[in-house]
């Protein structure tokens, strides 16, 4: 069997966990097509938060309290920089963590692409399925925001770290996504999947990204294999993080059905055959998708592993 999962950080790196663990169960191989809408040029170094998130998080080397960077980590550089006054002060890097930026920008410097970087730090994290950037080109999220008077686009992260999304915001833009091609290995992954599974994350910054790639919708909505959906959104808000502000500037609706209703039914030009909704959301209806209840708080591997199989019952 062959499971596709689309994702981004802290929640599908999450999911990823008990995908693996199915997986094992079952002798089932995996490959995570991961968002880059994020990723950053800090100090010279590239920064890739959500790669970064699920090859910590399934290699055991996650901070679990924070959901990214490094456990154990300490911030000597960053406080070295700070001294300077070196800009910005509002993104710190981990020490442990810059150990990845320095080995990934020097590949990518030397010409390797994303992919074989991401595989090659991989090397070291085993994280036991196969990690995928949906591009090795140039997308980066940016947040069209009212500033100054002004309408102004800025970075994904300072939207979101600096500004905490509580900035009037207009749209958002997948800057270089119509030249973007999906990296080597991403449409043959999702051509040959029994199933495509998106995972619980966030639906507008880190899942829309991944289909903004010419292409990637289009191999998941037309491709042989059914897709199932696993809401982020529990009883009207988001389990962690802000995807409400996040839907809220698409001016959908922050609920299960809302979620659903973006992604929507396959048969109504849509991705989804399925949606994996919480107990609390039973009930929720999306026009020509499939709709089960099942636990949806993934406290340990264990009951994401059992949220995993209801996910693939319902495929
Ligand atoms: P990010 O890139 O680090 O922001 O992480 P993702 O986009 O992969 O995931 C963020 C989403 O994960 C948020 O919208 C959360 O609501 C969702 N999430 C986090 N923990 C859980 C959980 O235990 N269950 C569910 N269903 N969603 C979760
Ligand atoms: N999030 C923060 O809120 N503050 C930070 O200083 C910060 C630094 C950081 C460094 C590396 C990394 O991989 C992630 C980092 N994040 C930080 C998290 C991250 O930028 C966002 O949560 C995600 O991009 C949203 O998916
Ligand atoms: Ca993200």
């Amino acid at each position: 069997m062959r499971i596709v999962v689309l994702t981004g950080g802290i929640g599908g790196a999450r999911f990823l966990l008990g995908v693996r663990a199915y997986a094992r169960e079952v002798g089932a191989e995996v490959t995570a097509v991961v968002n880059v809408g994020d990723d950053l040029l800090l100090h010279g170094l590239k920064v890739c938060p959500d790669l970064d998130s699920v090859m910590y998080t399934l290699g055991g080397g996650a901070d679990p309290e924070r959901g990214w960077g490094r456990v154990g980590e300490t911030w000597t550089v960053k406080s070295e920089l700070a001294a300077y006054g070196a800009e910005p002060t509002w993104f710190g890097l981990g020490d442990k963590d810059i150990a990845t930026h320095l080995v990934r920008t020097t590949m990518l410097n030397a010409g390797y692409p994303l992919s074989q970087v991401t595989e090659a730090l991989a090397t070291r994290w085993q994280p036991g399925v196969r990690l995928l950037p949906a591009t090795d080109d140039r997308l980066e999220t940016h947040a069209v925001v009212d500033v100054d008077g002004g309408q102004r686009a800025i970075h994904f992260q300072e939207w979101w770290v600096r500004h905490r999304a509580q900035v009037p915001t207009h749209r958002f833009v997948f800057v270089g996504a119509e030249a973007a091609k999906p990296a080597p290995g991403v449409r043959e992954a999702i051509g040959a999947a029994d199933v495509v599974l998106i995972a619980p994350s966030n639906p507008v910054v880190s899942i829309a990204p991944i289909l903004a790639v010419p292409g990637l919708r289009d191999a998941v909505a037309d491709g042989p294999a059914p897709v199932v959906g696993v809401s982020p959104i529990i009883g009207g808000a988001p389990v962690r993080g802000m995807a409400d502000r996040c839907l809220d500037v698409l001016g959908v609706e922050c609920s299960a059905a809302g979620v659903g209703g973006l992604y929507g039914g396959r048969s109504a030009g849509g991705l989804l055959d399925g949606w994996l909704v919480a107990p609390e959301d039973e009930g929720t209806v999306v026009p020509d998708v499939t709709v089960r209840s099942a636990p949806l708080r993934m406290t340990d591997e264990a009951a994401t592993a059992t949220m995993v199989r209801a996910a693939l019952e319902l495929a």
